[in-house]
């Protein structure tokens, strides 16, 4: 029987373990990437290190998220990470330049290789056959250092692509229609592999939505193969060198295998608050809608941006709305000025914004109160937007741009025929906004702004953990909700007393106060506990509240490994129903950790107030029990604790 792609992959960067579904596996990290939101962070883990230079092959920062310089923070934190970037010979993606998913796939991915970024959309890589991996920051510092990311081996899910889309369906709706089917929890502990003939039909940038949107169904990662479509793009970005052909063998195998005809998916889109609320566009057509923005790592190539251009050409946006614009990088921006389609973006009415998040992020372009947007981004959360009682949909950039002329949300397919629009041929390669890595970095200085505050961190573990219950949520609490982002708090992303005062605030605001009273405490959570985002901050600002344990039904993988990487105990409820013999207040008592993590034996939580207790698991291996009774990733590495 032969290989599946992921496994060959996996296979040649193993370097500790067996790929036996499960079971925890060390590779070899070839490329990481950061961004500015969790890379201050991740570099002042690296500096702890005390190594002298990345060891990989290849490193990146960028500065897409914390753009907006209302004060000296994001300013002074671009500083830091450009002075880090020359001391330890990594490359400097500047502001200006891009969305980092964006901007790698454009000028770093390389076929066979793999990435691990601090940014869980980093998948997007897999788009041009790269295992790429979204992680914590601590998690890429030390991949930074040399040393093996660990993961537990996927099952892989082969998604088999057959037909052609149709004129007016993209590649948004292929992975919508997946969210449909596989729901947010759907590909967590999965490697999502597409194939079949169908995939010869998508083009980079189209297969780079899909790969980047597996992240909202949990997945591990998602990949393509490396073919002609793939030697073909990378020849336009003048990088035709770093191709290889990559494919699963004829009689590969799967653990589990979906189908989908490319040739019957109509326009879909994502309702308020969860990316997989997917319904045909034709089921809320006619819905009013007040803001249409069209951007984010999801849907910003040059293609889509042309289609976009070319749907507004001669029009203008509806008066009831307001459109804005971010084209992913600046090759987009620039080819599409040079194209004449961003004069057409512009005598249409859009806003058009810089290369970079943006809205996706609530970085500005907050809707207004109550309203409705429709937006080519990945997550809807609530709150995220900004605006709290703002309702966002999801949708394809033809979508948003039809809906931008109606003042309603429009199935694209009403208006008419499409207009075709041509892949480039060649794209406009110009790295002046990326400082390479200079030889020696050695006599660097490191400039750090006020902003920046000293790691904070937590000794071993003590036993027994004791603790109030703070909180207890229902399913697929994002990490949005747990840390939130957005103008205000993504600035103080290294000053993490500073972003305590938020933590949890979208599910209870009195939590910070009550966490600080208490001296800390547990958090009780449903299933899919730390969905979205790959910030680690969503488990170092409850580190740093004193919460010792969270107790879930289960967890989304990036954050369960956040957790462990700050020293809080991950507790999955033996049995889901015993969630009820957790209330809000109650004191809570799990002993006897260390011998049972380490026996492998299920914990046992008792509830102090009621007296009634119940078997909770943390099936971990003898690498992560050390993690967890250092206190910490770090703590481990530098052994100062152990
Ligand atoms: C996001 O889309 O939520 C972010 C902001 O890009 C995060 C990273 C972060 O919180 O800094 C992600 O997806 O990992
Ligand atoms: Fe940026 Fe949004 Fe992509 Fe996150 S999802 S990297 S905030 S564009």
């Amino acid at each position: 029987m032969g290989d599946n792609l992921t496994t060959k992959m996996l296979r040649a960067h193993l370097v500790d373990g067996e790929l036996v579904a499960g079971s925890e596996i060390g590779i070899r990290i070839d490329q990481t990437l950061t961004q500015d939101a969790t890379g201050t962070m991740a570099y002042l883990q690296f500096e702890a290190l005390g190594r002298d230079r990345v060891a990989t092959e290849l490193s990146v920062s960028y500065v897409d998220h914390n753009m907006l310089q209302s004060d000296n923070k994001n300013p002074d934190d671009h500083r830091f990470l450009q002075s880090v970037a020359a001391r330890y010979g990594i490359y400097y993606s500047r502001p200006g330049n891009g969305i980092c998913h964006q901007v790698h796939l454009e000028r770093f991915s390389v076929p066979g290789k793999t990435l691990l970024g601090s940014d869980s959309h980093t998948p997007t890589s897999g788009g041009l056959g790269m295992l790429a991996i979204g992680a914590g920051g601590l998690d890429v510092a030390i991949a930074m250092g040399g040393a093996p990311f660990y993961l537990n081996m996927p099952r892989i899910l082969r998604v088999w692509l057959t037909g052609q889309l149709p004129e007016w369906s993209s590649a948004k709706d292929v992975i919508l229609e997946l969210l449909r089917r596989l729901s947010v929890k759907g590909g967590v502990g999965k490697v999502i592999e597409y194939c079949g003939p169908g995939v010869k039909s998508l083009s980079i940038p189209q297969r780079a939505t899909i790969t980047n949107m597996g992240a909202e169904l949990g997945a591990t990662t998602s990949i393509f193969p490396s073919d002609e479509v793939t030697r073909t793009y990378l020849a336009a970005q003048q990088r035709a060198e770093v191709w290889q052909a990559l494919v699963a063998d004829e009689d590969a195998t799967y653990d589990e295998s979906v189908e989908i005809d490319l040739g019957v998916l109509e326009p879909l889109i994502a309702q308020p608050h969860s990316p997989d609320a997917v319904t045909a566009v034709r089921n809320v057509a006619g819905t009013s809608v007040q803001q249409v923005c069209i951007g984010s790592c999801t849907n910003s190539s040059v293609a889509d941006m042309e289609t976009v251009a070319a749907m507004l050409k001669g029009k203008s946006v509806h008066p009831q709305v307001s459109l804005t614009i971010n084209p992913g990088s600046k090759q987009v921006f620039e080819m599409i000025a040079r194209s004449g389609a961003l004069s057409d973006l512009i005598a249409a009415g859009a806003r058009i914004l810089e290369a970079g998040c943006g809205p996706c992020i609530g970085m500005g372009q907050a809707p207004a109160s109550g309203s409705i947007s429709v937006r080519s981004f990945n997550r809807n959360f609530p709150g995220r937007s900004g605006t709290a009682d703002a309702s966002i949909y999801l949708a394809s950039a033809e979508v948003c741009a039809a809906t931008a002329i109606t003042g309603v949300i429009t199935d694209p397919r009403d208006l008419g025929n499409k207009l075709a629009i041509k892949v480039p041929e060649a794209y406009l390669v110009d790295d002046n906004m990326i400082i390479p890595p200079v030889a020696d970095g050695a006599a660097t200085e490191i400039v750090r702004g006020s902003n920046i505050k000293p790691l904070p961190v937590r000794g071993r573990l003590d036993e027994p953990i004791t603790g109030e219950v703070l909180l207890v949520t229902g399913d697929n609490v994002s990490t949005d909700d747990i840390m939130m982002a957005g103008a205000q708090v993504l600035p103080l992303r290294s000053n993490i007393p500073a972003m305590s005062a938020f933590a949890f605030v979208c599910l209870d605001p009195t939590l910070p106060e009550r966490a600080k009273a208490a001296g800390g405490g547990i958090i009780v959570g449903g299933e899919n506990y730390g969905q979205g985002s790959s910030r680690e901050h969503a488990a170092l600002v409850p580190m740093y509240l004193g919460i010792r344990a969270v107790i879930a039904k289960s967890f989304a993988r990036i954050h369960l490994a956040n957790l462990l990487n700050f020293g809080i105990l991950p507790l999955t409820l033996a049995n889901p129903e015993d969630i009820a013999l957790c209330g809000k207040g109650d004191e809570m008592e799990v002993a006897n950790i260390a011998e049972s993590l380490q026996a492998g034996i299920p914990l046992t939580v008792r509830n102090q107030s009621t007296g009634k207790s119940f078997e909770a698991n943390c099936r971990l291996t003898a690498r992560q029990v050390r993690i967890l009774l250092a206190g910490g990733l770090l703590n481990l590495v530098k052994g100062t604790t152990s």
